[in-house]
């Protein structure tokens, strides 16, 4: 009856290629203010080419936010989870108590405490609802796109071949012999 109407089949492949399609990794963090630290996060990302969607979502400024973000995050195609959050962090276990993706968690540095506000209140999740959480600041941001790629890279062979060579790229910038800096 309607003449531009999708056939059902080519529907069905229209939604099957915007899974593939679809970013696998959301980095989400709780201020524009994480950005400094989670663009490493993204930049890592970029460097293996794995799609990402990187969006502000805060657990206690836009909660509702929050609550469509993750309950709808694997239908959206996502496979991995990265959030970023300072202080009171309570961003990734929020996150990863609505969702069962894995998430990974990134305590962001703090004026007030260097960043231990954020890493204990992220690390110390009870038992039940996994957070996997890194180092504060840039080398977590960069760890956890490196453990989100180590996880895609399981069920994605040329993945797999990037991330092996990003890190004997890594290996083969090391120096031998400490050398003068200034
Ligand atoms: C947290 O509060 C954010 O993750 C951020 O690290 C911290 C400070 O946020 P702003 O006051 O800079 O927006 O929610």
């Amino acid at each position: 009856p309607f003449p531009h109407a999708p056939h059902p089949d080519i529907g069905d492949l229209q939604t099957a290629r915007e899974i593939i399609a679809a970013p696998s990794v959301a980095v989400i963090m709780g201020s524009q203010s994480d950005w400094a630290t989670m663009r490493h996060t993204v930049e890592t990302l970029d460097a293996l080419g794995i799609a990402h969607e990187a969006r502000i979502v805060s657990a206690h400024r836009t909660p509702e936010r929050l609550y469509e973000f993750a309950r709808t995050a694997r239908e959206r195609g996502f496979r991995v989870i990265i959030a970023g959050a300072g202080g009171a962090a309570h961003l990734p276990g929020m996150t990863a108590a609505i969702t069962s993706l894995p998430v990974f968690g990134v305590p962001v540095e703090t004026k007030a405490l260097g960043g231990r506000d954020s890493l204990l209140s992220i690390v110390q999740m009870p038992a039940g609802i996994p957070v996997g959480t890194l180092a504060i600041g840039r080398a977590g941001a960069i760890n956890a796109a490196l453990l989100a790629a180590a996880v895609l890279a399981l069920g994605d062979p040329a993945l797999a071949v990037r991330l092996d060579a990003w890190r004997a790229a890594r290996t083969a910038d090391v120096a031998e012999f400490p050398a003068d800096e200034d």
